[in-house]
């Protein structure tokens, strides 16, 4: 068996798939991520000066179109006769073109949310309607065993069965990506690659941390954002939970239903619950600029994430000013949105709904 590397950025894009068929097709290989700062040096040594790249022994090839092709033939994963790999093909060009139209949108500078609308409600019940025709009866979309087409089709739609219930017409291919995903290899990796089956994860150094609060603590402890002090650490440790005990109250409003009662809730919540917690982080702040060791860390990051979120939350549902009782808070959120660094990340971040 010869050697394989894949090397790519440290993203889902253009290699999971062939990560996927590794896993599948039970073959070692070197699982490499390189940063924006390596890929700079590396980028004059590539064949086409893109990523991902595969090493077969000595060998280097380019284009994620030929890899996965590389990958499928070695792992048997590519049907059983020239038939079967004319459909396999057809199924991986179907993917292809479909991910330029997500790519186009998911990417998009302007008209992004429009163009947003018209993917999830046109073109992937579109693709979806395809991948069902061909689907037909069958288990598997090409022949009797699972493929890379199964598995570039399940890829290609994970992300959004997540979040959006893309497969409510399309039941029977809900069906096929819960086949592909139990999968005992592919579950396995799943499992590996999102520890709880959740994200957002972190991966540092081969290690995948799970659990927002744990992967923005490990990145204040890494950059100095937390305290100084094992006291400040825990100062900021209680912003945090009482952070959270705050975004219980979100989470209850963003599941009622019944809009004539969210309306209500959300005065309530507005006019009520975020002052008496806001009260809190006043008297934490004091005469101070920050709320933990008279330097920014976590916590006032952590606190104007929820500021940012309720500010765009408000702006769109009611005109109640959510600083109205705590001016100390709107100087705060205004300091923090004015470091820097902090400035530089928010006028770039791309627009989403929340
Ligand atoms: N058609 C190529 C496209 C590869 C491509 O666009 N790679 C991007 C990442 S998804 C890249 O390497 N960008 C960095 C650069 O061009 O410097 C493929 O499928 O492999």
């Amino acid at each position: 068996m010869p050697t394989y590397k894949l090397t790519y950025f440290n993203v889902r894009g253009r290699a999971e798939l062939s990560r996927l068929a590794f896993a599948l097709g039970g073959v070692k290989y070197e699982d490499v991520r390189v940063s924006s700062e390596e890929w700079k040096k590396l980028k004059p040594n590539t064949p086409q000066g893109m990523l991902p790249i595969l090493e077969v022994d000595d060998r280097m090839i380019g284009q994620s179109g030929a890899i996965i092709r590389e990958i499928a033939r070695a792992t048997k994963l590519y049907g059983k006769n020239d038939i079967e790999m004319t459909e396999v093909d057809v199924v991986l060009e179907t993917i292809q073109e479909f991910s330029e139209k997500k790519i186009k949108a998911m990417f998009a500078k302007e008209d992004k949310d429009k163009l947003m609308k018209e993917l999830l409600e046109e073109t992937v019940p579109k693709y979806l309607d395809i991948f069902m025709k061909m689907l037909a009866n069958k288990e598997y979309l090409v022949g009797d065993a699972m493929t890379v087409a199964d598995l570039a089709v399940f890829n290609s739609f994970q992300a959004f069965a997540k979040d959006n219930k893309i497969f409510s017409k399309h039941q029977k291919l809900e069906a096929h990506a819960k086949k592909v995903e139990s999968h005992p290899k592919v579950k396995a990796w799943l499992a590996n690659h999102t520890p709880q089956g959740k994200l957002p994860i972190l991966e540092v150094h081969g290690e995948t941390i799970p659990q927002s609060r744990a992967i923005a603590r490990y990145v204040a402890r890494k950059h100095g954002l937390y305290g100084e002090t094992n006291i400040d650490n825990t100062m900021v440790d209680v912003v945090i939970g009482t952070l959270q005990d705050l975004e219980v109250h979100i989470i209850k409003l963003y599941y009622e239903k019944d809009e004539e009662k969210k309306a209500d809730r959300m005065k309530t919540f507005i006019t009520e619950t975020v002052p008496r917690f806001f009260k809190i982080f006043t008297e934490m702040l004091g005469e101070n600029d920050w709320l933990v060791a008279q330097k920014l860390t976590l916590a006032d990051i952590a606190l104007f994430s929820v500021c940012d979120y309720l500010e765009k939350m408000n702006s769109d549902t009611s005109k109640h000013n959510i600083y109205a009782a705590s001016p100390t808070i709107k100087k705060h959120s205004d300091r923090v949105r004015s470091v820097p660094r902090i400035k530089a990340w928010l006028d770039r971040r791309p627009t989403t709904e929340y």
